[in-house]
């Protein structure tokens, strides 16, 4: 399908500044580009519009949160604009809070199209905290909560009604830094997660066949990728580096398995800090992995 890109220049949800820098580093990089030399109908439909960072601490377990409210709706309205016009739309982060709005519209898209919904979370993180177990109040640890029906009542309640999603839908991929109330949270929300021991054990080819097991032809697949899933020796530029993530081979399978389903229906760019990156490295590293999510084989296949 037809793709637009969606600029989301912020960073209010996340504990370092310089992710709302994303979108740009995104477009030097050359997204655009690269989807329209493999054939790809691409626009560029610019920023969302939202409050600038107050850059203050927590309030009832919570850092920014109007802000991070007002972001999502903007969100939330621009993708729905896009997928009603058969687009896919490609969201250019900014921090992971933004997953709330993207999401919270997909799944009313797919509700109101009969499709059914699959989220594929890459991320070394779970995102899965709530005001009373969060070590950080920042709200980028918490979407998939949130989106679950755990949260604030704004957040929770984006789309009008709540949960957006069902924990079923859910995915995740690459995890190494859980919290450990978070952790118990994941268990009893039933989350299916294949961390890096499971990877390690398993391999990554294994891991993504379990991963997209049930895809078929009625499914809207939802890539959220937080760049933070990548090994930070091939991926220093995001705020939260964790140790031991997958190698750059590891990420390029995954995005070609993503591809070969060919029913990815929206994703997700989050957390690319250039603050701390060097010379936009990171930025080139995940359009590389996009061209792969949209079929370009690092192999002589077809
Ligand atoms: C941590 C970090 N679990 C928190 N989360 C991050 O603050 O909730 N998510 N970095 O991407
Ligand atoms: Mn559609
Ligand atoms: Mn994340
Ligand atoms: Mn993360």
């Amino acid at each position: 399908p037809p793709v637009s890109l969606i600029g989301v220049p912020t960073d209010v949800g996340a504990g370092h500044r310089g992710a709302r820098m994303g979108p740009e580093a995104l477009r030097i990089a050359g997204l655009q580009e690269a989807l329209a030399a493999r054939g790809v109908d691409v626009v560029d439909v610019g920023n969302v519009d939202g409050p600038r960072n107050p850059w203050v601490g927590p309030v009832d377990g919570y850092r920014h949160l109007d802000e991070v409210v007002a972001w999502n709706r903007g969100l939330m309205q621009a993708t729905a604009l896009e997928l009603e016009k058969g687009r896919l739309p490609i969201m250019l982060g900014g921090d992971h809070c933004l997953a709330m709005g993207s999401i919270t519209a997909i799944a009313r898209h797919c509700r109101n199209t009969g499709k059914k919904l699959r989220i594929l979370w890459l991320d070394a993180h779970s995102d899965f905290n709530t005001s009373n177990v969060t070590p950080s109040g920042n709200i980028h640890g918490m979407p998939v909560a949130c989106l679950c029906g755990i949260g604030p009542q704004a957040l929770t309640h984006l789309g009008g009604d709540a949960p957006a999603i069902s924990a079923d839908m859910v995915r995740q991929i690459g995890i190494r830094s859980v919290d450990p109330e978070e952790k118990r949270l994941i268990r009893e929300n039933k989350v299916e997660v294949y961390d890096m021991r499971y990877i390690d054990e398993v391999g990554m080819k294994r891991t993504m066949e379990a991963a997209l097991a049930g895809v078929d032809d009625d499914t809207h697949l939802h890539v959220s990728f937080d760049v933070d899933f990548l090994d930070p020796s091939i991926a220093p530029g995001v705020g939260t580096t964790v140790m031991g993530g997958p190698n750059y081979r590891e990420a390029q399978l995954v995005m070609e398995m993503i591809a070969d389903t060919r029913r990815m229906g929206s994703l997700d760019i989050v957390e690319l800090n250039p603050v701390l990156d060097r010379r936009n490295r990171t930025a080139k590293l995940a359009v590389d992995l996009v061209e792969s999510l949209f079929g370009k084989s690092t192999l002589m296949r077809d």
